[in-house]
Protein backbone atom coordinates (compact mmCIF):
# COMPACT_ATOMS: atom_id res chain seq x y z
CA UNK A 1 0.00 0.00 0.00
CA UNK A 2 1.46 3.39 -1.01
CA UNK A 3 1.75 5.98 2.02
CA UNK A 4 2.95 9.44 2.61
CA UNK A 5 5.95 10.45 4.74
CA UNK A 6 4.34 13.70 6.36
CA UNK A 7 6.69 14.81 9.07
CA UNK A 8 6.26 12.59 12.17
CA UNK A 9 3.07 10.78 10.30
CA UNK A 10 2.78 7.92 8.12
CA UNK A 11 -0.28 8.80 5.82
CA UNK A 12 -1.82 5.07 4.54
CA UNK A 13 -3.32 5.95 0.67
CA UNK A 14 -5.30 3.15 0.30
CA UNK A 15 -8.71 5.20 0.82
CA UNK A 16 -8.67 8.81 -0.62
CA UNK A 17 -8.06 11.39 2.43
CA UNK A 18 -9.76 14.58 3.26
CA UNK A 19 -7.64 17.94 3.71
CA UNK A 20 -9.81 20.36 5.68
CA UNK A 21 -9.11 23.87 4.77
CA UNK A 22 -8.97 26.36 7.60
CA UNK A 23 -8.59 29.79 6.39
CA UNK A 24 -6.43 32.68 8.79
CA UNK A 25 -6.82 35.45 5.89
CA UNK A 26 -8.80 38.49 7.57
CA UNK A 27 -11.40 38.36 5.16
CA UNK A 28 -12.78 35.25 7.16
CA UNK A 29 -13.39 36.96 9.96
CA UNK A 30 -14.97 39.82 11.96
CA UNK A 31 -12.16 42.06 12.50
CA UNK A 32 -11.52 41.43 16.29
CA UNK A 33 -7.46 41.91 15.75
CA UNK A 34 -5.36 39.18 16.61
CA UNK A 35 -6.51 37.12 19.07
CA UNK A 36 -10.11 37.07 18.02
CA UNK A 37 -8.49 35.76 14.69
CA UNK A 38 -6.59 33.31 16.71
CA UNK A 39 -9.37 32.15 18.45
CA UNK A 40 -11.74 32.03 15.48
CA UNK A 41 -9.14 29.69 13.64
CA UNK A 42 -8.64 27.35 16.20
CA UNK A 43 -12.59 27.35 16.34
CA UNK A 44 -12.54 26.21 12.65
CA UNK A 45 -9.72 23.77 12.58
CA UNK A 46 -11.03 22.14 16.19
CA UNK A 47 -14.00 21.98 14.02
CA UNK A 48 -12.31 20.64 11.04
CA UNK A 49 -10.62 17.93 13.06
CA UNK A 50 -13.77 17.10 14.94
CA UNK A 51 -15.52 16.47 11.36
CA UNK A 52 -13.18 13.78 10.60
CA UNK A 53 -10.51 15.78 8.53
CA UNK A 54 -7.48 13.60 7.63
CA UNK A 55 -5.13 16.59 7.53
CA UNK A 56 -5.77 20.75 8.21
CA UNK A 57 -4.25 22.60 5.63
CA UNK A 58 -3.83 26.76 7.51
CA UNK A 59 -3.43 29.56 4.76
CA UNK A 60 -2.54 32.61 5.77
CA UNK A 61 -2.71 34.53 2.46
CA UNK A 62 -4.72 35.01 0.33
CA UNK A 63 -4.34 33.50 -3.12
CA UNK A 64 -7.52 33.74 -4.98
CA UNK A 65 -7.65 35.02 -8.28
CA UNK A 66 -6.94 39.03 -8.18
CA UNK A 67 -5.75 38.53 -4.52
CA UNK A 68 -2.77 41.09 -3.35
CA UNK A 69 0.32 39.66 -1.68
CA UNK A 70 0.49 39.59 2.22
CA UNK A 71 3.87 40.27 4.02
CA UNK A 72 6.07 37.96 5.71
CA UNK A 73 5.14 39.41 8.78
CA UNK A 74 1.61 39.21 8.46
CA UNK A 75 1.84 35.88 7.52
CA UNK A 76 3.54 34.38 10.20
CA UNK A 77 2.11 36.62 12.50
CA UNK A 78 -1.49 35.01 11.49
CA UNK A 79 -0.11 31.28 11.41
CA UNK A 80 2.39 31.33 14.26
CA UNK A 81 0.10 31.46 17.35
CA UNK A 82 -2.21 29.00 15.54
CA UNK A 83 0.11 26.09 14.98
CA UNK A 84 1.56 26.88 18.20
CA UNK A 85 -1.43 25.58 19.87
CA UNK A 86 -2.26 22.82 17.66
CA UNK A 87 1.08 21.45 17.48
CA UNK A 88 0.21 18.59 20.12
CA UNK A 89 -3.40 17.80 18.99
CA UNK A 90 -2.01 15.05 16.89
CA UNK A 91 -3.28 15.99 13.52
CA UNK A 92 -1.09 16.88 10.49
CA UNK A 93 -0.64 20.18 10.26
CA UNK A 94 0.19 21.20 6.48
CA UNK A 95 0.96 25.25 5.27
CA UNK A 96 -0.30 26.76 2.07
CA UNK A 97 2.74 29.07 1.54
CA UNK A 98 5.21 29.89 -0.90
CA UNK A 99 7.98 31.67 0.98
CA UNK A 100 10.45 29.91 2.10
CA UNK A 101 10.85 31.66 5.43
CA UNK A 102 7.48 31.24 6.57
CA UNK A 103 8.19 27.41 5.26
CA UNK A 104 10.87 27.29 7.67
CA UNK A 105 9.35 29.57 10.77
CA UNK A 106 5.94 26.96 10.37
CA UNK A 107 8.46 23.38 10.16
CA UNK A 108 10.49 24.90 13.27
CA UNK A 109 6.88 25.39 15.21
CA UNK A 110 5.67 21.46 14.28
CA UNK A 111 3.63 22.03 10.99
CA UNK A 112 4.10 18.45 9.00
CA UNK A 113 3.27 19.49 5.18
CA UNK A 114 4.20 22.15 3.26
CA UNK A 115 1.39 23.33 0.43
CA UNK A 116 3.22 25.44 -2.23
CA UNK A 117 0.72 26.75 -4.80
CA UNK A 118 4.02 27.71 -6.56
CA UNK A 119 5.43 24.16 -6.88
CA UNK A 120 8.97 25.27 -4.48
CA UNK A 121 10.02 27.86 -7.57
CA UNK A 122 10.98 30.25 -4.87
CA UNK A 123 14.53 31.16 -4.46
CA UNK A 124 15.46 28.99 -0.93
CA UNK A 125 12.31 26.76 -1.07
CA UNK A 126 13.94 23.19 -2.11
CA UNK A 127 16.43 24.48 0.71
CA UNK A 128 13.24 25.25 3.28
CA UNK A 129 11.93 21.98 3.15
CA UNK A 130 14.83 19.28 2.28
CA UNK A 131 16.13 20.17 5.42
CA UNK A 132 12.85 18.65 7.05
CA UNK A 133 11.00 15.46 6.42
CA UNK A 134 7.81 17.26 5.81
CA UNK A 135 5.30 16.41 3.35
CA UNK A 136 4.82 18.41 0.09
CA UNK A 137 2.56 19.27 -1.82
CA UNK A 138 3.78 20.42 -5.59
CA UNK A 139 0.92 22.30 -7.57
CA UNK A 140 0.70 24.15 -10.93
CA UNK A 141 0.26 27.88 -11.41
CA UNK A 142 0.55 29.56 -14.96
CA UNK A 143 1.36 33.27 -13.46
CA UNK A 144 0.71 34.33 -10.59
CA UNK A 145 -2.37 35.08 -8.04
CA UNK A 146 -2.52 38.70 -9.11
CA UNK A 147 -3.23 38.37 -12.85
CA UNK A 148 -3.38 34.69 -13.08
CA UNK A 149 -6.93 34.73 -14.53
CA UNK A 150 -6.73 37.57 -17.29
CA UNK A 151 -5.59 35.21 -20.38
CA UNK A 152 -4.40 32.14 -19.51
CA UNK A 153 -2.81 29.99 -22.32
CA UNK A 154 -1.86 26.76 -23.30
CA UNK A 155 -1.46 24.73 -26.29
CA UNK A 156 -2.01 21.27 -24.78
CA UNK A 157 -2.81 22.10 -21.27
CA UNK A 158 -2.51 18.43 -19.93
CA UNK A 159 0.69 17.62 -21.25
CA UNK A 160 2.20 21.08 -20.22
CA UNK A 161 0.89 20.78 -16.43
CA UNK A 162 2.46 16.93 -16.91
CA UNK A 163 5.42 18.18 -17.78
CA UNK A 164 5.52 21.07 -15.14
CA UNK A 165 5.14 18.30 -12.47
CA UNK A 166 8.05 16.26 -13.86
CA UNK A 167 10.72 18.99 -13.91
CA UNK A 168 9.37 19.69 -10.13
CA UNK A 169 9.44 15.63 -9.01
CA UNK A 170 12.86 16.27 -10.70
CA UNK A 171 14.22 19.00 -9.03
CA UNK A 172 12.86 17.80 -5.44
CA UNK A 173 15.12 14.85 -6.49
CA UNK A 174 18.24 16.69 -7.02
CA UNK A 175 17.59 18.75 -3.77
CA UNK A 176 17.76 15.12 -1.78
CA UNK A 177 13.99 14.73 -1.25
CA UNK A 178 12.29 11.58 -0.72
CA UNK A 179 9.92 10.42 -3.42
CA UNK A 180 7.64 9.41 -0.18
CA UNK A 181 6.98 12.67 0.91
CA UNK A 182 5.67 14.15 -2.51
CA UNK A 183 2.34 14.97 -3.42
CA UNK A 184 1.05 16.25 -7.13
CA UNK A 185 -1.18 18.52 -8.40
CA UNK A 186 -2.41 20.62 -11.30
CA UNK A 187 -4.00 23.37 -9.50
CA UNK A 188 -7.42 24.05 -10.62
CA UNK A 189 -8.42 27.44 -11.09
CA UNK A 190 -4.83 28.83 -10.86
CA UNK A 191 -4.33 30.62 -14.04
CA UNK A 192 -6.86 27.99 -16.46
CA UNK A 193 -10.06 28.58 -17.90
CA UNK A 194 -13.06 26.69 -17.52
CA UNK A 195 -12.15 24.73 -20.51
CA UNK A 196 -8.55 23.99 -18.94
CA UNK A 197 -9.85 23.35 -15.56
CA UNK A 198 -12.05 20.99 -17.56
CA UNK A 199 -9.61 18.82 -19.91
CA UNK A 200 -7.25 18.69 -16.62
CA UNK A 201 -9.70 16.63 -14.73
CA UNK A 202 -10.91 14.42 -17.37
CA UNK A 203 -7.42 13.31 -18.05
CA UNK A 204 -6.40 13.33 -14.40
CA UNK A 205 -4.89 10.30 -14.44
CA UNK A 206 -2.31 11.31 -16.92
CA UNK A 207 -0.55 13.63 -13.89
CA UNK A 208 0.14 11.26 -11.87
CA UNK A 209 3.36 11.36 -12.90
CA UNK A 210 5.78 8.38 -11.55
CA UNK A 211 2.77 7.00 -9.87
CA UNK A 212 2.81 9.94 -6.92
CA UNK A 213 -0.57 10.52 -5.36
CA UNK A 214 -2.75 13.62 -6.40
CA UNK A 215 -4.30 15.90 -4.81
CA UNK A 216 -7.58 17.88 -6.14
CA UNK A 217 -8.95 21.07 -5.07
CA UNK A 218 -11.64 22.44 -6.67
CA UNK A 219 -14.26 23.02 -3.44
CA UNK A 220 -16.38 25.65 -3.93
CA UNK A 221 -14.20 27.02 -6.71
CA UNK A 222 -15.19 29.36 -9.99
CA UNK A 223 -15.40 26.78 -12.01
CA UNK A 224 -18.14 25.00 -9.92
CA UNK A 225 -19.81 28.45 -10.11
CA UNK A 226 -19.33 28.30 -13.93
CA UNK A 227 -20.98 25.05 -14.22
CA UNK A 228 -23.70 24.83 -11.91
CA UNK A 229 -24.46 29.33 -12.26
CA UNK A 230 -24.53 29.15 -8.12
CA UNK A 231 -22.63 31.51 -5.86
CA UNK A 232 -20.20 30.46 -3.77
CA UNK A 233 -22.31 30.37 -0.72
CA UNK A 234 -24.31 27.36 -2.88
CA UNK A 235 -21.80 24.97 -4.12
CA UNK A 236 -21.62 22.61 -1.34
CA UNK A 237 -23.43 19.75 -4.15
CA UNK A 238 -21.42 20.71 -6.74
CA UNK A 239 -18.07 20.26 -4.51
CA UNK A 240 -19.68 16.80 -3.50
CA UNK A 241 -20.12 15.62 -6.37
CA UNK A 242 -16.25 17.13 -8.11
CA UNK A 243 -14.35 14.91 -4.95
CA UNK A 244 -16.60 11.89 -5.63
CA UNK A 245 -14.91 12.01 -9.73
CA UNK A 246 -11.69 12.81 -8.37
CA UNK A 247 -11.61 10.15 -6.31
CA UNK A 248 -12.64 7.70 -9.38
CA UNK A 249 -10.09 9.23 -11.76
CA UNK A 250 -7.42 8.49 -8.56
CA UNK A 251 -6.76 11.29 -6.72
CA UNK A 252 -5.68 10.69 -2.79
CA UNK A 253 -6.00 13.81 -1.43
CA UNK A 254 -8.93 16.05 -1.58
CA UNK A 255 -9.02 19.57 -0.49
CA UNK A 256 -12.16 20.98 0.97
CA UNK A 257 -13.90 23.34 2.79
CA UNK A 258 -16.81 20.97 3.75
CA UNK A 259 -15.20 17.77 5.91
CA UNK A 260 -18.10 15.93 6.98
CA UNK A 261 -20.42 16.01 4.04
CA UNK A 262 -16.95 15.13 1.62
CA UNK A 263 -16.31 12.35 3.90
CA UNK A 264 -20.00 11.09 3.80
CA UNK A 265 -19.65 11.28 -0.23
CA UNK A 266 -16.27 9.63 -0.38
CA UNK A 267 -17.84 6.69 2.03
CA UNK A 268 -20.28 5.67 -0.07
CA UNK A 269 -18.08 6.21 -2.88
CA UNK A 270 -15.56 3.45 -1.34
CA UNK A 271 -17.76 1.20 -0.09
CA UNK A 272 -19.21 0.65 -3.74
CA UNK A 273 -15.66 0.43 -5.24
CA UNK A 274 -14.83 -1.97 -2.21
CA UNK A 275 -17.26 -4.45 -3.31
CA UNK A 276 -16.84 -4.61 -7.25
C1 LIG B 1 -5.48 23.92 -4.62
O1 LIG B 1 -6.27 23.71 -5.54
N1 LIG B 1 -6.34 26.18 -3.78
S1 LIG B 1 -6.48 28.52 -2.35
C2 LIG B 1 -11.62 30.44 -4.77
C3 LIG B 1 -12.83 29.90 -4.31
C4 LIG B 1 -12.83 28.84 -3.45
C5 LIG B 1 -11.63 28.30 -3.03
C6 LIG B 1 -14.19 31.35 -5.63
N2 LIG B 1 -4.78 26.44 -2.22
C7 LIG B 1 -5.52 25.10 -3.81
O2 LIG B 1 -9.17 27.24 -2.27
N3 LIG B 1 -3.60 24.34 -2.57
C8 LIG B 1 -5.85 26.98 -2.82
O3 LIG B 1 -14.06 30.40 -4.63
C9 LIG B 1 -4.57 25.25 -2.82
N4 LIG B 1 -4.48 23.03 -4.34
C10 LIG B 1 -3.56 23.23 -3.34
N5 LIG B 1 -2.63 22.30 -3.15
C11 LIG B 1 -7.87 28.82 -3.43
C12 LIG B 1 -9.15 28.21 -2.99
C13 LIG B 1 -10.42 28.82 -3.47
C14 LIG B 1 -10.41 29.89 -4.34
Amino acid sequence: MQTLHCGKYLLPLDRPLVMGIVNLTPDSFSGDGLAGQTRAALEHARAQWEAGADMLDLGAESTRPGAQPASLEEELERLLPVLEEMKDWGVPVSIDTYKPPVMAAALAAGASMINDINGLRSPGALEAVAASDCGICLMHMQGEPLHMQQAPVYGDVVAEVEGFLAQRLEACEQAGIARDRLVLDPGFGFGKTLEHNLRLFAHLSRLAVADLPLLVGVSRKSMLGAITGRPVTERLAASLGAAVVAAAKGARIIRVHDVAATRDALAVWSAITQQE
